[in-house]
């Protein structure tokens, strides 16, 4: 089996999109997880990104183990801190939030993460994370005490993905954040996906299939939507298939 990362990089080689479906492990509880997982299968959902910008249940290996006791979608930890890890997934986005400035979001928790992530069996996948303007504040926002990058200023967003690419890092996510007002625009998605040879993943507030299918027009390798799903998990067919390109 190729790993997740040679796999995104060969799927955007071929020019075909992927879709994740974010969950949430505090609601899993909610009632409609189950029907958002075999939905998931049926329709052909990549990945599962699990995590949160706050989790305050402590039920991310409950969750991870509900999932795959259902399916054999993969799982990938997208962890707000390092309290968010677990050997129950599959793989990690290893996140700096090359957006911001705080200093633990860019390498102090990746040092504290090391030793344990070593030992894991988990696929580490090094990802630039940029917080891009949703409209409001958004969780993710006050919890990294960073400012999002303006969604006018197509050049500081380029000049950023460029700068993480030339550091290493194998993933760029742009993100307006959970639940954001306003997702991100497509033009910003142009501007940064021609300056990329790494996979774009976009997401935060995307709440229609029209908008999923249109940011993959603009140059997004993977889509990522969370709440709107949550909310209506019919949705999902519609998601996966304005992705994938059967809309
Ligand atoms: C947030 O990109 C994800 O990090 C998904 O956002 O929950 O708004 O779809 P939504």
């Amino acid at each position: 089996m190729p790993n997740i990362l040679t796999s995104l990089e060969q799927a955007k080689a071929d020019g075909q999109k992927k879709f994740v479906v974010l969950i949430d492990p505090d609601k899993v509880r909610l009632g409609n997880m189950d029907r958002v997982l075999d939905l998931a299968v049926e329709v052909g959902v990549d990945y599962f990104f699990i995590g949160g910008s706050l989790i305050v249940n402590n039920a991310l290996d409950q969750c991870l183990l509900a999932i795959k006791e259902r399916c054999h979608i993969p799982m990938i930890l997208f962890p707000g801190s390092s309290l968010q890890l677990s050997w129950k997934a599959d793989a990690i986005l290893f996140l700096s939030l090359i957006s911001g400035r705080n200093p633990d979001l860019l390498i102090g928790n990746h040092v504290i993460a090391a030793p344990y992530l070593k030992l894991s069996p988990l696929e580490i996948m090094p990802t630039g994370y940029m917080l891009m303007d949703g409209g409001a504040p958004t969780s993710v926002l006050y919890m990294s005490n960073t400012r999002p990058i303006p969604t006018h200023k197509d050049d500081i967003a380029v000049c950023t993905a460029m700068a993480g690419e030339m550091l290493g890092l194998r993933l760029m996510y742009m993100d307006a954040g959970s639940g954001a007002q306003v997702p991100v625009p497509e033009h910003i998605i142009e501007s940064v996906s021609g300056a990329l040879k790494i996979p774009l993943i976009v997401g935060g507030g995307i709440r229609t299939p029209e908008k999923a299918a249109a940011n993959v027009q603009a140059g997004a390798d993977v889509i990522v939507v969370g709440n709107a799903i949550e909310k209506d998990p019919g949705l999902v067919r519609e998601m996966a298939a304005a992705v994938h390109g059967k809309g």
